[in-house]
């Protein structure tokens, strides 16, 4: 018995930013953004929460396969920017499209998240207990994001993804290799919404911190040193060569950081899906909905071995090979 990706979808909302759109209220420039990052513009949410771009993502993909929410039998949901501490934003959405007889939960991963999540969604499926599966990466980074500062918000956007998981008759399956690592002693490289302990019994502590803050050389510089090496092991791991990989889907979190990467692992740059110009990054909705946007456009083909490869708070990073 095989499992198979047999369905992606994503949603963006449907407002953009533009990088002179904030240059009016920031000391920043189109020019300086691009450059840096590779972004032009971002989409930004107008009062839709994560819940609501991730089940906006579901319903598209449950349309495309033509099956009802009624047949999943689990939603994984990967964010940084949760409706609420609890409920779980899957069960959110579980109530949003119906999916009555799913277990839901979320995985909390940062930018790898949708990484953790599909890699969680495989081994889940492969017990053989469940036919079909819903891996969702959805955030509003918006909502935390520090507005009055141009060193992190010029970098993120809002948005989700996801894949439909489906157990197969046949040995047909998506998974070729994975690998996946955390480093927690850098846990305060990036950081959101910091809940101190406060009841009672205890002196009011310090004043805790709502918006993300990123070490950015910090992260950048991990991102260069290890994401070549995972990119490297899952090849391994996979007993495949470079020359094997037909597409790089990457965490979208700067342009500059992916030519870098490309250029430390020989994988040529026109390998690389890109989509961070129209998009900015995501955190755990980058993958997916890049995986969606190069499916729809006949980039990715059936039976391409597509390497996705995800890295950021926690610390996190980690890769899968996957085929269609
Ligand atoms: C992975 C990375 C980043 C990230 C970090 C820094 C950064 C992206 C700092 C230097 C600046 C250009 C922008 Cl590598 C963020 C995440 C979180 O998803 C994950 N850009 N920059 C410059 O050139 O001065």
């Amino acid at each position: 018995m095989g499992i198979k990706i047999t369905t992606t979808g994503h949603y963006l909302p449907a407002f953009t930013v533009s990088n002179d759109d904030l240059a009016q209220f920031m000391d920043t420039s189109d020019e300086w953004i691009q450059k840096r990052t590779g972004i032009k513009s971002r989409h930004i949410s107008t009062g839709e929460n994560t819940s609501d771009l991730a089940s906006e993502a579901a319903k598209r993909i449950l349309a495309k396969r033509g099956i009802s929410a009624e047949e999943l039998d689990f939603i994984i949901l990967a964010t940084m920017t949760p409706d609420s501490l609890t409920p779980s934003t899957a069960c959110v959405v579980q109530d949003k499209i119906g999916a009555a007889k799913a277990f839901c939960f979320d995985v909390s991963a940062a930018c790898s998240g949708f990484i953790y999540a599909l890699s969680t969604a495989s081994h889940l499926m492969k017990s053989g207990n469940y036919k079909k599966g819903l891996v969702l990466g959805a955030e509003t980074m918006s909502k935390v994001i520090n507005w009055q500062d141009r060193s992190t918000a010029v970098l993120f956007g809002d948005g989700a993804g996801g894949v439909l998981l489906e157990a197969m008759d046949s040995e047909e399956d998506s998974f070729i290799a994975e690998d996946l690592h955390s480093d927690g002693t850098r846990h305060m490289a990036l950081v959101a919404d910091q809940k101190n302990t406060q009841n009672p019994f205890i002196p009011n502590n310090e004043e805790q911190s709502y918006y993300l803050e990123m070490d950015g050389r910090g992260i950048f510089d991990f991102a260069i040193r290890s994401v070549p090496t995972t990119i490297n092991h899952v090849i391994e791991k996979g007993k495949l060569n470079k020359e094997d990989i037909s597409w790089v889907v990457a965490h979208q979190a700067n342009k500059r950081l992916l030519e870098a990467i490309s250029k430390k692992t020989k994988i040529p740059f026109e390998k690389f899906g890109l989509n961070i110009s129209e998009t900015g990054n995501t955190s755990a909705g980058s993958i997916p909905i890049l995986l969606d946007q190069m499916i729809a456009s006949k980039q990715i083909q059936p039976g391409d071995n597509i390497l996705l490869t995800g890295f950021g708070g926690g610390l996190t990073w980690g890769s899968l090979i996957i085929k269609l």
